[in-house]
């Protein structure tokens, strides 16, 4: 297993849409445990391929608290098949936006087919948490950030703190 460096805010690829993986290769077998590997570390409870450069439906969570034994999931080409109608707003922060935490209102539940790692169609049922985890990662696969959720009073105050953190690291 390997590390993989982080894709920061505002590199292109965050922005745009990760292609569905037709086949499970040993590469993406090994992109999953390099991401799983890189999100542990950070430390983060999700990741999706574009959060490190690649442009595939892939992504790892693991939402269990400190007190729980570790509950990782990896799922290729995960898909939202349902989600409730009623909304939770949930605290989120983002690993290629560091520092920039806002509330963000997102269906309190979602169901979603993925495939798991032996290419078996499967489906998982989200709450709490683990829902607005695994909607923060589809969002990403789909080049959407968390900022986008929120109003535009509050996205841009961010992305003006972002640029100019960008642009201090730079000088
Ligand atoms: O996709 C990402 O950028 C990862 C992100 C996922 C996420 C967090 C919160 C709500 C929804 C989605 C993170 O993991 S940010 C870091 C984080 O949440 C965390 C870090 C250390 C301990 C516990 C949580
Ligand atoms: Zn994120």
């Amino acid at each position: 297993m390997a590390l993989m460096p982080l894709v920061m805010l505002p590199q292109p690829v965050l922005r745009q849409i990760a292609q569905p993986v037709d086949d499970i290769t040993d590469d993406i077998l090994q992109l999953a445990d390099n991401m799983a590997e890189t999100m542990y570390a950070a430390p983060g409870i999700g990741l999706a391929a574009n959060q490190v450069g690649v442009l595939k439906r892939v992504i790892v969570m693991d939402c269990a608290r400190d007190d729980e034994p570790p509950s990782l999931w990896k799922m290729i080409n995960p898909e939202i098949i349902w989600c409730s109608e009623d909304n939770t707003k949930m605290e989120e922060g983002c690993l290629s936006i560091p520092g920039h935490n806002a509330e963000v209102m997102r269906p309190s539940e979602v169901h979603i087919s993925y495939l798991d790692t032996e290419g078996r169609a499967q489906e998982m049922q989200a709450t709490d948490l683990l829902a607005a985890c695994v909607q923060h990662e589809i969002d990403h696969l789909n080049g959407v950030l968390f900022l986008d959720h929120l109003s535009r009073l509050k996205r841009d105050m961010i992305m003006r703190k972002v640029t100019k953190e960008n642009r201090t690291q730079n000088d």
